[in-house]
């Protein structure tokens, strides 16, 4: 069985305690309940993992591109977070291990303050799921799959 990894950056371990108007109410362990949910639907392996640390969210990057070099993985579907708006190394890092990858925010960050309206990911991503809450990361897994079976 084919693997997704579903990786969450800074401060994402805080969801549901504060910020419910922008946010929800759902914890990061709902989140990656329901992850593993769509994963079960859709007959792929769904692993999640959250890091406050930049270098540490590369790492496992590279790790992905490894794993899809070796065909066990589809990609990654990522909510970067605050790093989203600030990180080229994170950019470099998707395109250097060249990893098929959906970006996720919960939040319309469109409908937000000016600084989240760019995102140094969304260049090098495959595509992007915006401001439809935590199921957001259901229908970016699904998206993963099929445009992994579409190449
Ligand atoms: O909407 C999203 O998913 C974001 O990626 C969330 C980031 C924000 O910096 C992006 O602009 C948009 C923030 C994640 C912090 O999450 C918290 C959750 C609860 C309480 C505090 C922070």
């Amino acid at each position: 069985m084919k693997k997704v990894l579903v990786l969450n950056g800074p401060n994402l371990n805080l969801l549901g305690q504060r910020e419910p108007a922008q946010y929800g109410t759902d914890t990061l362990a709902t989140v990656e309940t329901l992850c593993k949910e769509a994963g079960e639907r859709l007959g792929v392996e769904v692993e999640c993992r959250q890091s406050n640390h930049e270098g540490v969210l590369i790492d496992w990057i590279h790790e992905a591109g490894r794993e899809m070099a070796a065909g066990n993985m589809l990609g990654v579907v990522m909510n970067p977070g605050a790093f989203t708006h600030t990180s080229i190394a994170l950019h470099d890092a998707i395109k250097g291990a060249s990893v098929t990858l959906i970006e996720l925010h919960i939040s319309n960050v469109h409908a937000r303050e000016s600084f989240r309206h760019h995102s140094y990911i969304s260049p090098v991503a495959r595509g992007i799921i915006v401001g439809l809450g935590v199921k957001g990361y259901a229908l970016a897994i699904d998206a993963l799959v099929q445009v992994s079976q579409a190449t």
